[in-house]
């Protein structure tokens, strides 16, 4: 018998991880999965990036902001970098100041510019400094429907976003809200880039289903690296 043999009850549970941590060791190179989308998956070290995230969430606290309708949003978010993005009942905005201290967001953490660099650079997209970092944080239950990322002053540049502790299925349509949806389980250390034709995407994330990181806990960070200004 040979020495990779595997015998397990639920092994179709098994031969999922097996199938990632193949794609993880194997995977040097970035997966375009559509034109102007690509795949880094692990690229991430979340171990090494958490106190980053530990550090701008103490100076501005997480928080589940106001849609222009009135209704509270299911994900927490908070931001790092020169502006950071908030919605309220006036709407959504970049704004230089977090609007719940009226202070300056914290400086974008060297950890996370060079992930956003890196991750950026593999996917072929040379000198990217991002001058806004949002943080989202997700609970079992939290989700976030369709929409665009279009308050950038340029979609020249690629948005970065890197997935930490449980996985959740995130769906992307087209240039039109409501088509067809294609859809990836992003795991903890994931990277997506999107540049090009995929910038404008519409996309989201499916209700978080309840799971366990063993560094986590029962939440999903998602970081988004933006060219803002
Ligand atoms: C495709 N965040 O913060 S990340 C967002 O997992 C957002 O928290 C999701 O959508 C999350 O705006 C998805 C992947 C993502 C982010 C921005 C994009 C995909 C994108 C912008 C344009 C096209
Ligand atoms: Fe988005």
């Amino acid at each position: 018998m040979s020495s990779n043999t595997i015998f397990f009850k639920n092994s179709h549970v098994l031969a999922r991880a097996v199938r990632y941590a193949i794609a993880m060791t194997l995977l040097k190179e970035p997966v375009c999965l559509m034109p102007g989308m690509w795949y880094l998956p692990g690229f991430a070290q979340s171990r090494e990036i958490w106190p980053a995230i530990r550090q701008v969430i103490a100076a501005a606290p997480l928080r589940h902001m106001q849609t222009q309708r009135g209704f509270k949003m299911s994900v927490a978010m908070t931001n790092c970098g020169d502006v950071g993005w908030t919605s309220d009942r006036r709407g959504y905005r970049y704004s230089a100041v977090d609007p719940e201290t009226d202070q300056p967001w914290p400086e974008l953490p060297a950890a996370l510019r060079s992930l956003a660099n890196s991750a950026a650079a593999a996917a072929g997209f040379d000198d990217y400094e991002p001058d806004a970092c949002l943080i989202n944080q997700y609970k079992p239950g939290a989700q976030m429907g369709a929409h665009q990322d279009r308050n950038e002053r340029s979609f020249d540049y690629p948005i970065v976003s890197a997935s930490l502790g449980i996985p959740a299925r995130f769906f992307i349509q087209g240039e039109q809200k409501g088509g067809k949806s294609q859809s990836i389980d992003l795991h903890d250390g994931d990277v997506l880039v999107f540049g090009g034709e995929a910038r404008c995407h519409f996309h989201g994330v499916r209700k978080l289903k309840q799971a366990t990181h063993p560094q986590f806990g029962s939440v999903r960070w998602n970081l988004t690296f933006r060219v803002a200004q």
